[in-house]
C-alpha cells in the first residue's frame, strides 16, 4: 500500500546550531505503523550528546543574544517561524502522517494548529508584565519583574508530537528561554524539522538544541543534570511519575501533561446530531491516541438506545487504512506493542461482561497488511469498575456506561483518577453550568469538545499532571518571578549602638 513514494528521510541532532550525528554513532529506524517500511532513521543521543546540548542552551542563556533580546525582536523571529511552517505545511504533515500513523487530513490540522500555536506566543513575547508598588510609604518603591527561568529541558510524546513541541517550545522561546528537547523515539521527524525552520528564521545557535533517543538516556539525563532549570513534559502518567520522582533531586519546576480517561455526559436534551458527531470524534480522532479523548460515553437512560443505535450506524461507515489517503477517516495505531495493548483492553471488557455494539478486532489482509489497525469499538454496559471504564486504552475504544440523573452522572464522570478534558452536551445552561462546576478536570466543554484554542489554558486536575499550557498562564511556567523592594533617603537605624 503507497500513495507516496516513501523516501527514508536521515536525521541528525542539533547542538549548538550544528547537526551532528550521536557520539555512538548509534541510528534508530522508524517505520510506518501503517505500511511496515522504514520511513526515517534517528541518531540514539546519548548521556554525552545530552550534557553537550545542555551547555550548549546554558552557554546560550548565559552569554547569548536571546534572553537579552527584545521580546519584540524574539516575537517577530517566531512570526518568521509560523510563516516557514506555513510554507511547509504540507510536507510536515506528510512526515507527521508517516510517522504517527494519523490521516494526512489530520496531520494536516496539527500543523494548522502549530501555526496557530507559535503566532500566539509570539504575541505573547510582548505580554510579559510584572507590578510597581507606589503606595509602601515615603522611602520604599518596589517593582515586581518576570524574568525567563533559563533553560528548559522539554520531553514530548508521540501522539501530537508536533502540537505537544508546539505547545511548550514557542512559549518557552518567547521569555527569552532557551531549551533541549527530546522528542519521542518514535516520531522525531517534525520536531527535528521545525527546529530546522526555527533557525531558519533566525534563533540563534544554542537556544534550540534537540537531542533524539530514549527517554530513560537522554530523557533521564536531562532530568539528572543541575544544569536544567525546569523541566517540561508530556507522556504517560506512569512516565511521569518516574519523571517527577528523578526530579527530586533537585529543587525544581516541572510541569506534568499526563494521561486522561475524560467523560462525554449526554443528557436527554442534547442535539443528538451534534452529540453522534461529537462521541465518534471523541473516540477516533487520531485513532483514539488521544489525551482529551472522551473514551467515556455517559448517557441519559431515556436516549441510550437510540442513540447508540445511531452511532453504530455510523461508526460502521469510518474508513480505516492508509494514513496517506485523503479519504481515510482513522490511521494505524503508533507500534504494535501498543496494538497488543488496545486488544488487551478488548479482551478485558469482554471478559468483565460489556456488551460489544461493533469492532473488537484487529484489521488484517488487504490494505491493512503489515499495518498496525484495529476497529473503532464500542462496548455499552460498561460498569465503572471495569478496566476499560477506569484506565487509558489510547485507542479506538469508547466505554458506555447510562445515568438516570445529573447526580450520577457528576460522580460517574468523577469516579475515576483522571482530570483532564470533559465534555457536557445539553442545551439547558442551568445544567451546564451544574456539571461544569462539579467536574474535577482541567478543561471542561460544553456542546463541543476536544476544542483546543491558543488562549485557553489546558492541564490536568489529579493524576492527568498539573500546570498549565497555551493562554497566558503558559509563559509563567517559564518564568521566574522577583520583587525588587527599593529603598530611598535615610535609614531609620535599627539598632542604638
Ligand atoms: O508517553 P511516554 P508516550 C500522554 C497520553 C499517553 C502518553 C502517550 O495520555 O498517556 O502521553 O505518549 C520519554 N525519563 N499525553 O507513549 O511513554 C519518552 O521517550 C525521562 C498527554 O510517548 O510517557 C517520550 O519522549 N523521559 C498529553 C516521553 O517521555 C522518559 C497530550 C513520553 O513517553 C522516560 C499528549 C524517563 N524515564 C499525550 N521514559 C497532555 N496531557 O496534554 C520515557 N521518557
Amino acid at each position: 500500500m503507497k500513495t507516496h513514494e516513501v523516501a527514508v528521510r536521515e536525521y541528525k541532532q542539533l547542538i549548538n546550531g550544528e547537526w551532528t550525528a550521536s557520539s555512538s554513532g548509534e541510528t534508530i529506524e522508524r517505520r510506518s505503523p501503517a505500511t511496515g517500511e522504514v520511513v526515517a532513521k534517528f541518531f540514539l543521543g546519548t548521556i554525552e550528546d545530552t550534557q553537550q546540548a545542555i551547555a550548549a542552551a546554558r552557554t546560550a542563556f548565559g552569554n547569548g543574544p536571546w534572553p537579552r533580546m527584545s521580546g519584540a525582536e524574539r516575537g517577530r523571529i517566531l512570526h518568521r517561524l509560523a510563516q516557514l511552517v506555513r510554507e511547509n505545511l504540507e510536507r510536515l504533515a506528510l512526515i507527521e502522517a508517516q510517522e504517527v500513523g494519523k490521516p494526512i487530513k489530520e496531520a494536516r490540522g496539527e500543523m494548522e494548529m502549530c501555526i496557530s500555536l507559535i503566532e500566539y506566543a509570539a504575541s505573547m513575547s510582548q505580554q510579559i508584565y510584572g507590578q510597581s508598588y507606589s503606595n509602601l510609604g515615603a522611602k520604599r518603591t518596589a517593582m515586581v519583574v518576570k524574568e525567563p527561568v533559563g533553560v528548559v529541558g522539554i520531553i514530548t510524546a508521540w501522539n501530537f508530537p508536533a502540537v505537544v513541541l508546539c505547545q511548550k517550545l514557542p512559549f518557552a522561546l518567547a521569555t527569552g528561554c532557551t531549551t533541549v528537547v527530546k522528542p519521542s523515539e518514535f516520531t522525531s521527524g517534525t520536531t527535528l524539522e521545525i527546529s530546522r525552520l526555527a533557525q531558519e528564521a533566525g534563533v540563534p545557535d544554542g537556544v534550540i538544541n534537540v537531542v533524539t533517543g530514549y527517554g530513560d538516556v537522554v530523557g533521564q539525563s536531562m532530568i539528572d543534570s543541575p544544569e536544567i532549570d525546569r523541566i517540561s513534559f508530556t507522556g504517560s502518567t506512569a512516565t511521569g511519575k518516574k519523571v517527577l520522582a528523578r526530579s527530586a533531586q533537585y529543587i525544581r519546576k516541572v510541569t506534568m501533561e499526563l494521561g486522561g480517561k475524560s467523560a462525554m455526559i449526554v443528557f436527554e436534551d442534547a442535539d443528538l446530531e451534534d452529540a453522534l458527531d461529537g462521541a465518534m470524534l471523541g473516540f477516533m480522532l487520531n485513532q483514539g491516541e488521544e489525551c482529551v479523548s472522551n473514551s467515556r460515553l455517559l448517557i441519559h437512560e431515556k436516549i441510550a438506545d437510540d442513540f447508540l443505535e445511531k452511532l453504530v450506524e455510523k461508526v460502521k461507515k469510518i474508513k480505516v487504512g492508509n494514513p496517506l489517503s485523503e479519504d481515510t477517516d482513522m490511521g494505524a495505531l503508533i507500534h504494535e506493542d501498543h496494538v497488543n495493548k488496545v486488544l488487551a483492553y478488548i479482551e478485558s471488557a469482554k471478559q468483565a461482561g460489556a456488551r460489544l455494539l461493533t469492532g473488537g478486532n484487529r484489521l488484517i489482509g488487504g490494505e491493512h497488511q503489515n499495518g498496525c489497525f484495529v476497529e473503532p469499538t464500542i462496548f455499552d454496559q460498561v460498569d465503572q469498575n471495569m478496566k476499560v471504564f477506569q484506565e487509558e486504552i489510547f485507542g479506538p475504544v469508547l466505554s458506555v456506561t447510562r445515568f438516570q440523573n445529573l447526580e450520577e452522572a457528576i460522580s460517574l464522570a468523577n469516579s475515576v483518577d483522571y482530570g483532564l478534558g470533559n465534555s457536557v452536551w445539553t442545551k439547558d445552561i442551568d445544567k451546564a453550568m451544574t456539571v461544569s462546576r462539579a467536574l474535577r478536570s482541567g478543561s471542561v466543554w460544553v456542546n463541543t469538545l476536544i476544542d483546543i484554542v491558543p488562549e485557553l489554558p489546558a492541564g490536568g486536575y489529579k493524576a492527568s499532571g498539573f500546570g498549565r499550557e497555551l493562554g497566558t498562564f503558559s509563559i509563567d511556567e517559564f518564568m521566574e518571578v522577583k520583587t525588587i523592594n527599593i529603598h530611598t533617603g535615610k535609614r531609620t537605624p535599627y539598632y542604638n549602638v
